[in-house]
C-alpha cells in the first residue's frame, strides 16, 4: 500500500500517554507614566483649570484643587497612563498653551 504522509489516517501515534499542558502566557501589566504639570508665573489660573478639565476629564472642583497644588507646590500629578497616552496628553496640554501664548508645561515620568 502507498503511504500518503498527508493523510491523517496514516499518521503514526507517538503520544504515549504524555499529556501536554497548553502554554500559559505570562502577561505583565504595562509600565505606567505620570503626567506632571509644572508651575510658572505667567499662565492664568483660569486657563490651567480649563486645560485640566479638557485633557484630564476633571470636574471643576478637581481641576481647581490640582491647579492650586501646582501653584503652591510647583508641580502636581494630573494622571497616570500608559506611555503613549501620557506622552500624548502632556504634548496636547503644552501645545494648547503654546498656541494661546502661555508658558504652561507638562512632562512625564515613569510611575514606580
Ligand atoms: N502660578 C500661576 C499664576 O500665579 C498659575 C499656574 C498654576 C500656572 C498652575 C501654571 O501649572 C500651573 N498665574
Amino acid at each position: 500500500m502507498t503511504v500518503n504522509p498527508l493523510n491523517p489516517d496514516h499518521f503514526e501515534q507517538h503520544d504515549d500517554d504524555v499529556a501536554i499542558a497548553p502554554a500559559q502566557p505570562v502577561l505583565q501589566p504595562p509600565p505606567m507614566y505620570r503626567v506632571i504639570m509644572l508651575n510658572d508665573d505667567y499662565t492664568p489660573m483660569d486657563f490651567v483649570i480649563e486645560a485640566l478639565e479638557t485633557y484630564f476629564a476633571m470636574t471643576r472642583e478637581q481641576s481647581t484643587q490640582t491647579m492650586l497644588a501646582v501653584h503652591h507646590q510647583g508641580y502636581a500629578v494630573c494622571g497616570v497612563y500608559t506611555r503613549d497616552i501620557a506622552e500624548t496628553k502632556a504634548h496636547q496640554v503644552s501645545q494648547y498653551a503654546r498656541d494661546c501664548h502661555h508658558p504652561l508645561l507638562c512632562e512625564i515620568e515613569k510611575d514606580d
